[in-house]
């Protein structure tokens, strides 16, 4: 049995949305965050030291990391349905979204999730100075790679309706949450016309909205 340790609004949505494209049994431990400090709560320190979500418990096999847990269970379980075949050029593009989407795309979508907080809840004595700081890193770092970013994709997904070439694959649910994320915190509008287009055909696609059925709760933070 595939245990999935979800925590609400997160990236385990993921997880559980793989497991539904693959058709597989799995059974679902939630976590709620805590909603001042939106943090896991510390019964996923139990799970694993870094208390974070997804963690997936595959039989002896206990797996954090998004991307090495979605590359697992397809490779695994996948039967070629939702990773190119090893060698072929799809297979590196595949490799290059899986990694890109926490390694390249999350990092400013956090660090604006951040600022945003600072500027919002500093303490009111120093606020002038906390958001002259945040706007600083916002406009001369944040907010330029979010744009680069969006671009580069949305470019990318000219050349193919997919991330990894004209099939539909594991990447692409690697590739949901920055792309829900640039949605709902990063600016991301009509400008962007395929990625939109992007998250309006996975918002329809059965496996995610019967995942979102078995997950609960999932609206990224602004
Ligand atoms: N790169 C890791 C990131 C894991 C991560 O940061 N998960 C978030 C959920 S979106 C989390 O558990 N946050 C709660 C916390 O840090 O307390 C992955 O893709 O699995």
């Amino acid at each position: 049995m595939i245990t999935v340790h979800h925590l609400n609004n997160s990236r385990s949505q993921r997880i559980l949305w793989l497991l539904e494209e693959l058709g597989l049994d799995y059974e679902v431990k939630r976590y709620q965050r805590n909603r001042q400090t939106m943090l896991a709560p510390p019964e996923l320190r139990a799970v694993h030291p870094l208390g974070k979500s997804p963690v997936v418990e595959d039989g002896e096999l206990k797996l954090a990391e998004s991307g090495a847990i979605i590359e697992h269970l397809a490779d695994r379980y996948g039967a070629g349905k939702l990773a190119p075949a090893p060698g072929s050029p799809e297979r590196v593009r595949y490799l290059y979204w899986l990694h890109f989407s926490e390694g390249t795309a999350q990092p400013p979508l956090l660090l604006k999730l951040l600022f945003d907080r600072v500027k919002s809840k500093a303490p009111f004595f120093v606020r002038p100075i906390a958001r002259a700081i945040a706007d600083q890193a916002l406009t001369t770092f944040v907010l330029p790679n979010i744009n680069r970013h969006l671009d580069y994709m949305e470019g990318e997904l000219a050349k193919n309706e997919w991330f990894a070439g004209p099939q539909f694959s594991a990447a692409d649910i690697q590739m949901s949450f920055p792309l829900e994320a640039s949605r709902s915190r990063g600016g991301m509008d009509d400008k962007w016309p395929r990625l939109m287009g992007f998250l309006n055909r996975i918002h329809s696609r059965p496996a995610y909205l019967r995942a979102i059925e078995r997950g609960g709760e999932y609206a990224l933070m602004k």
